[in-house]
């Protein structure tokens, strides 16, 4: 079991596309922090609130132990964390506790761009190369399509190239990136955007108000921003 805490820690990523918005948007609740020696943490000084600095893929696993209360992540890397807790036969124990309308971007299936695409069983029996098996596997199955997922955690896009795949499904938001690999988005299996993620039961120790008053600012600072 995790040790007490007084202090809500939130995860956000320490680099990358999500960690330079999740501090604006914390900065704009009115938050202040100094940083770690090791940059791992910015320690807050207006609230009893920290941030730790991590990967993203890392973040639903660190609320999940208990090391974070709530973090700042793309709904791609969460809705992936609670399939594959479900495959493990292990409850969904992270939600959505907001939708912060940033980071947006679509997990598309693409094929190759002289293709023509004629529906989802056209995938039947091909590799497709992805980050997200889960997430991919749900929606196979959902069109009742036997398609084998190959597990890539970089440069998707250029499976196909490489003879590792047949097709891809990966995030995609100019799209400039498939359309550089002669690739085309046929179809959208999730949409993405940055979220709040947090633990469906309640926090202890008092943290759970913290996360209130956070939450309160946090709506107050989405607002102002319509
Ligand atoms: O180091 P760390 O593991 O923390 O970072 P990372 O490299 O895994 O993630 P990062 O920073 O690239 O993305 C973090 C989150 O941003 C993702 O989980 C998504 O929720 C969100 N996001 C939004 C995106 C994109 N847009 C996006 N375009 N994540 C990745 N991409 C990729 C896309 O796959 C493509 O390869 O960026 C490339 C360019 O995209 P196009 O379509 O504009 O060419
Ligand atoms: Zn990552």
């Amino acid at each position: 079991p995790a040790q007490p805490r007084e202090r809500l820690r939130v995860a956000i990523q320490k680099s990358g596309r999500l960690g330079e918005p999740a501090r604006e948007l914390l900065a704009s609740c009115g938050l202040t922090w100094r940083e770690s020696r090791d940059k791992l943490f910015l320690y807050g000084e207006s609230l009893p609130v920290d941030l730790l600095l991590v990967r993203d893929d890392d973040i639903p696993g660190l609320i999940a132990d208990g090391v974070c209360d709530v973090g700042i992540v793309g709904r791609n890397v969460l809705v992936e964390h609670g399939l594959e807790r479900e495959a493990q036969g292990r409850p969904a124990d992270l939600t959505e506790w907001r939708q912060l309308g940033w980071g947006t971007c679509r997990l598309d299936v693409a094929i190759d761009d002289a293709e023509e695409w004629t529906g989802p069983q056209q995938l039947e029996g091909l590799r497709i190369a992805t980050s997200y098996p889960r997430t991919l596997g749900r929606w196979l199955q959902e069109h009742s399509v036997d398609a084998e997922p190959v597990v890539l955690n970089g440069s998707v896009e250029i499976a196909p190239r490489l003879g590792q795949a047949d097709v891809v499904c990966d995030l995609v938001s100019t799209g400039g990136t498939l359309r550089a690999n002669q690739l085309k988005p046929v179809t959208t299996i999730l949409h993405s955007e940055a979220v709040i993620a947090g633990p469906s039961a309640t926090l202890d120790d008092g943290r759970q108000e913290i996360a209130d008053l956070l939450m309160r600012r946090l709506d107050g600072a989405l607002q102002l921003k319509e």
